[in-house]
């Protein structure tokens, strides 16, 4: 069972007593949420209303009673931390408590802070509105009167609307049928029974021994195996309770400014650093620690590097063939089509050594369908006839509509009469996971695209909550009473949400993060990946930004600080953190030779490439003397089409090992032959020596094009930054002097133009890696006339009649301008071109691989430029 605040459900219909008086706020849901922001509207002075569909308190521990429930997060970091003497005032009994008693907690919880008379019990909602005349929400129970109120809070959970069986003849059978999420008050007793349990998630996982233990039969029906963990579930673990006791201040803000809201120290190095030897004993030693952040704990890549993933993927599998003895179930119950921790990672007790009871037998549907259900039990589908199997209880372990199931089943229609279920019909848009636009003075706690599931919910339910009451707060400070996102902000908080997902491997499993579980529901990932730390961050810095992104109102006037937060791409912005941490020592304060070793030194520590079929070193002719050069050959059969390729570095720096990655990968996806050449570098051979050598290197190659296996012809330049430039030279001087033939230049980030001040040489010039005073430091030792075309390939007489470019660019690159203004102009003068402007990205991101993954699809996007470039 997760760590959930659900708290609503909409099954159950009750009745209340009459009408409540308005409020300032109505919140919804009596779960850990709805209980914290009660308290924390009650300390800013503003009647409040909470309104629950259940008997009690307690939300996702009120409903989720099946046996074996717990929480998956030990207690000692998922429980209230806003106040000392509470935490001082409770003890777990265990390391991961049950349902029974954090249910108690909660209940605890309400009767310390006498919580309970401002929620009315047994009190679905049905309906909210908002009135643009008033600026309030009118909120329509199942029982009594409407309520009229400013502010209207969801804290109605996560994982709290449970999904339909969808399976056929489900309303046939005549025995006892269960669902986990709504487990009778009185628990079941299941001896002497043949029971079937339908699901193998996290639910179905922690019931299944216990379940087990009393049935006479169990058969338990799988459709996609889980990964699962063992809990070692026992005492409070000594080691961190300890730690709470000698400073529990410092506990708690590590878990704050963690990346999961709980105090775990980050791993350091990915799993590609490690030999096989010490990824296994890593696991191993991570197993025996168990939990959620036991095996998986020594790598930090597991979920964006696949080859990665599945080491660890297969170690934990081979933990499952050791469990079970018999080999056809064990390899059933492992799981094969979707990466590890894609799909949230299960903690068991004795999980899978249940199936080696006798009368534990496990179906697997994927083999074995079920046909129907029946007014007896369940048909199964063999290939050789039908199976009917008897049972007397059936237990669903089916799921939940998740996330925003609770959200869209409210009939929420805010401005415009547009409802909440229309805008997300294609998927949840917010602005932070906490409002969404179009629906002024409309909050939800741990709502789509914030941590929420991929957290420990105790830290970011209170993190949403205390943001929410600030809010409040300043609102009323400032004289406001309505506040919204804009559509902006949100548009740019669903794109990060996406950038986040989309550099790992969450959208390559079938899960309920993906909306994958629900019949009809847009695929969309849901939660906000980008970590709890990165995220409060976030959200502090939008407050600092006075409220960026958000239009308040109030009778004096509106103020709208319209913007965009957090525009890198989130790999680009880690990396960035990283380096900002490190403290490096600007480039620009060394000298060449020094600088030189530094970028050697950074550069040492960095994934390799992909393999190609062969790498061969060699020396061509340059303009002054032999060059070295690095040749990557694609495994396919050649002949190949040549690129002729140049390392960045500003004509200073750089060489054959530089950039070696990026040429890896460019031979890899362009299945073209990629040649590096090492030309002169400044101080020591100032301008022209490098455009010179440029031009000498593209005709050798050119001409022997046919030794180098490549096909005459067909020859691309290519270059990274300086050595774009170099390279664009050398396609101008090619063309000037009728020769080599040059099929296409692919520029990625190039100096074109050192001869103006371009407005991103500003706006970019600190804090993106490649700086302004840096790229004067490289214009200064090449030494050249920046007003003259070898220089500046952008002023040349003319680029008519030049080779078909590909120009990428980057948003926070100071040579941006510079990029886009070269592909402007060889377009004006005739030459197809291409311009990617790449969005989030700095000047080193883009060749980077394998360390910024969201240059992924930019890199492949390059490649198919260099096939469709020799393709004509
Ligand atoms: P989950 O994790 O959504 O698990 C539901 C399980 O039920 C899962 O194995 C599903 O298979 C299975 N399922 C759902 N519908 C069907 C049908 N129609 N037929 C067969 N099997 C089906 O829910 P839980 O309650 O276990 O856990 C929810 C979260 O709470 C969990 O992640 C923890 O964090 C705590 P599928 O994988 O969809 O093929």
């Amino acid at each position: 069972m997760l760590c959930d605040n659900a708290a609503m459900e909409n099954e159950t219909i009750t009745t209340g007593p009459g009408a409540l008086p308005d409020v300032d706020v109505v919140v919804v849901g009596a779960g850990m949420a709805g209980l914290y922001m009660l308290h924390e509207l009650r300390s800013l002075g503003m009647s409040a209303v909470v309104l629950e569909t259940a008997a009690d308190v307690g939300g996702t521990w009120f409903w989720n009673r099946y046996p074996g429930a717990r929480c998956d997060v030990q207690s000692i970091d998922y429980q209230y931390t806003f106040d000392p003497e509470l935490e001082a005032d409770w003890e777990w009994s265990e390391k991961y408590a049950t349902q029974p008693e954090i249910l108690r907690y909660l209940q605890h919880v309400a009767d310390r802070y006498d919580l309970r008379r401002d929620i009315r019990f047994e009190t679905r909602v049905e309906a909210a509105i908002w009135s643009d005349d008033t600026g309030r929400w009118t909120i329509t129970p199942d029982a009594g009167d409407p309520i009229d109120c400013r502010f209207f809070v969801m804290g109605t959970g996560c994982l709290s609307v449970p999904k339909a069986a969808e399976i056929a003849g489900a309303e046939r059978f005549g025995g006892d049928v269960y669902f986990t999420s709504r487990w009778p008050h009185d628990g079941v007793d299941f001896t002497g029974q043949r029971v079937a349990v339908i699901g193998t998630g996290s639910s179905a996982i922690q019931s299944i021994p216990l379940i087990a233990a009393e049935a006479e039969q169990l058969t338990v029906f799988q459709r996609t195996p889980n990964f699962s963990v063992p809990a070692y579930n026992g005492p409070p673990d000594a080691a961190r309770a300890a730690a709470l006791a000698a400073d529990r201040d410092a506990y708690r803000a590590a878990a704050r400014w963690s990346g999961v809201g709980v105090p775990i120290e980050p791993a350091q190095r990915g799993a590609w650093q490690a030999t096989e030897a010490e990824r296994n004993q890593s696991y191993e030693e991570g197993w025996a620690v168990g939990g959620l952040f036991g095996v998986t704990r020594g790598f930090n890549d597991l979920l964006l590097r696949p080859s990665s993933n599945h080491t660890a993927a297969e170690f934990v599998r081979e933990k499952i063939r050791q469990q079970v003895d018999d080999p056809e179930t064990a390899e059933a119950l492992c799981p094969k089509n979707y990466p590890i921790l894609s799909k949230r990672l299960c903690v068991d007790t004795d999980y899978y050594i249940t199936y080696n009871q006798p009368h534990v037998r496990l179906v697997d549907l994927r083999s074995t369908p079920i046909d129907t259900i029946t007014e007896t039990g369940i048909d199964v589908r063999h290939d050789d006839g039908t199976e009917s199997i008897e049972f007397d209880s059936i237990v669903y372990a089916t799921g939940f509509d998740a996330m925003t199931g609770a959200l869209v089943s409210v009939d929420v229609t805010g401005r415009g009469g547009v409802t909440l279920a229309r805008k997300w019909a294609d998927g949840p848009e917010t602005y932070l996971g906490v409002m969404t636009a179009g629906f002024p003075n409309f909050f939800m706690i741990t709502g789509p695209g914030s941590p929420s599931v991929l957290s420990n919910m105790a830290v970011s339910i209170e993190q949403h909550v205390e943001w929410i009451a600030a809010c409040l707060a300043d609102l009323r400070e400032g004289g406001h009473d309505v506040i919204e996102p804009t559509a902006t902000a949100e548009a740019g908080w669903v794109q990060h949400v996406n950038d986040c997902a989309n550099i790992t491997l969450f959208p390559q499993a079938n899960s309920w993060y993906m909306g994958a579980n629900v019949p009809g529901k847009a695929r969309v990932f849901l939660p906000y990946v980008g970590g709890v730390d990165t995220y409060r961050r976030t959200c502090d810095e939008v407050v600092q930004r006075g409220y960026l992104g958000f239009r308040r109102a109030g009778s004096h006037g509106e103020i709208v600080d319209d913007g965009v937060v957090n525009r890198l791409q989130p790999d680009v912005s880690a990396l960035l953190r990283i380096m900002a941490d490190l403290a490096l020592p600007p480039i620009d304060s060394m000298g060449a030779p020094e600088a030189r070793g530094f970028m050697e030194m950074v550069g040492a520590e960095r994934p390799p490439g992909p393999d190609v079929g062969e790498i061969v070193d060699g020396t061509l002719p340059g303009a002054a003397g032999d060059l070295d050069y690095r040749l990557y050959r694609p495994s396919s059969q050649g002949p190949h089409p040549v690129v002729v390729y140049f390392h960045g570095g500003g004509w200073v720096l750089g060489n054959l090992e530089s950039d070696d990655p990026f040429c890896r990968d460019l031979c890899d996806r362009s299945g073209a032959i990629v040649v590096s050449v090492d030309y002169r570098h400044a101080p020591e051979h100032p301008y022209p020596a490098a455009a010179d050598d440029a031009s000498a290197a593209v005709g050798w190659i050119a001409a022997h094009a046919i030794e180098l296996g490549g096909i005459p012809g067909q020859i691309v330049v290519a270059g990274w930054s300086a050595g774009a430039n170099i390279a664009a030279v050398a396609a101008q001087r090619a063309r000037d002097a009728g020769g080599p033939t040059i099929v296409g230049q692919l520029l990625v980030t190039p100096v074109t133009d050192g001869s103006r001040s371009w407005p991103s040489m500003s706006d970019n010039g600190d804090g993106f890696v490649l700086t302004k005073s840096l790229m004067e430091w490289f214009w200064d030792h090449y030494d050249a006339d920046r007003g003259a075309p070898g220089a500046s390939p952008l002023l040349a007489d003319t680029l008519a009649d030049l080779p078909p470019a590909a120009i990428f660019t980057s948003e926070f690159d100071p040579l941006r301008d510079e990029g886009a203004a070269y592909a402007a102009a060889l377009s004006a003068a005739g030459v197809p071109t291409h311009h990617h402007s790449c969005r989030g990205h700095i000047h080193t991101s883009l060749t980077a691989v394998d360390v910024i993954i969201s240059g992924a699809p930019i890199r492949a996007a390059m490649a198919e430029h260099v096939q469709k470039f020799v393709a004509g």
